[in-house]
């Protein structure tokens, strides 16, 4: 320990979880959470399809083996892989002009025309990478499957989104509990190029660096009704910004079919309401806007975080500093 580090821990008052403090510390945080997978549970999809658990297997080891500024492998996608792809595009790009936000159709278009989107190819994770660097300085960086939240929300710190790279099995394309590069593709990617989305991610990033466990539970819980799940209005309508419902075909008519319960997004009641990842949604959370999230989400984490310091973003240097204790 050096002295700083001392007199940082006297201040902090326990011993705070290790956390990355440049963007290349990254490569440390990849502990995986053994859920889903298609070797372990009998209800997965591709339990019983040995060719798909080996394919899954490959994909995962190009992410076991990746570091920080490595350009992302292309994967060449197997027509079967395509054909689930593009069953998932059509049917989501169908409900988009009803169901999707105005950033998510605005960037969908760009996407389309820049990005190499199309239901006939999978766009790779590096191209689209490069594409959101452009517009909002988010990089993709390829992970093996579910991460522990603690080392997800690290990422979204440096502006980095863990993004699987493998294919849903092709025999349940409408709704998967588990992550797949449609998901990221679909769901995550053209929000993350919106600048207001990205800083709200970076910012649920920055507040988890260094939290308690408890903290930590209800930032992945605001993550998972924010990011992934998340509503807003637009005109009195309710509309999808939540990666999880722009990704399945399913769920994203289900939470606009008046059938769910939907409550105002409040980061206090947000951040401890209980849920379950196997199935659709039975509550959703709805903001004004992405902008009033993330102002709802600066007032709450300035008013309880028990850290007692704070933490800056330096983007020259993609790296996080230390300010002066609060
Ligand atoms: N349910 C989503 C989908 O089918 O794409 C994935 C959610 C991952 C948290
Ligand atoms: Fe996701």
């Amino acid at each position: 320990l050096t002295r700083m580090e001392i007199v940082h821990e006297e201040i902090v008052g326990f011993k705070e979880p290790w956390y990355p403090r440049h963007v290349s510390e990254l490569d440390n945080c990849n502990h995986i959470l053994t859920k889903f997978e298609p070797d372990l549970d009998y209800a997965h999809p591709g339990f019983n399809d040995k060719e798909y658990r080996r394919r899954r297997e490959r994909i995962a080891n190009i992410a076991f083996e990746y570091k920080h500024g490595e350009a992302i492998p292309r994967i060449q996608y197997t027509e079967e892989e395509v054909r689930t792809w593009g069953h998932v595009f059509r049917q989501i790009e169908s409900l988009l002009p009803s169901h999707a936000c105005e950033q998510y159709n605005r960037v969908f278009k760009v996407l389309r025309e820049e990005c190499g989107y199309a239901p006939d190819s999978i766009p790779q994770l590096q191209d689209v990478s490069g594409f959101l660097q452009r517009r909002s300085g988010f990089r993709l960086r390829p992970a093996a499957g579910l991460l522990t939240a603690r080392d997800f929300l690290a990422s979204l710190a440096y502006r980095v989104f863990q993004c699987t790279q493998y294919v849903r099995h092709g025999s349940a394309p409408d709704h998967s509990p588990e992550p797949d590069c449609i998901h990221e593709l679909l769901g995550h990617v053209p929000m993350l190029a919106d600048q207001e989305f990205a800083q709200f991610s970076q910012e649920i990033g920055l507040a988890s660096l260094g939290a308690t466990d408890e903290e930590i539970e209800k930032f992945a819980t605001l993550y998972w009704f924010t990011v992934e799940f998340g509503l807003c209005k637009e005109n009195g309508q309710l509309r999808a910004y939540g990666a999880g419902l722009l990704s399945s075909y399913g769920e994203l008519q289900h939470a606009l079919s008046g059938r769910p319960q939907i409550n105002d997004f409040e980061p206090g009641s947000t951040a401890v309401q209980e849920y379950q990842d196997q199935d659709f949604q039975d509550v959703y959370f709805v903001a004004d806007t992405v902008r009033d999230a993330l102002e709802k989400f600066r007032r709450w984490v300035s008013a309880g975080l028990s850290r007692r310091y704070e933490i800056a973003y330096d983007p020259y240097t993609s790296s996080v500093r230390v300010l002066d204790s609060i």
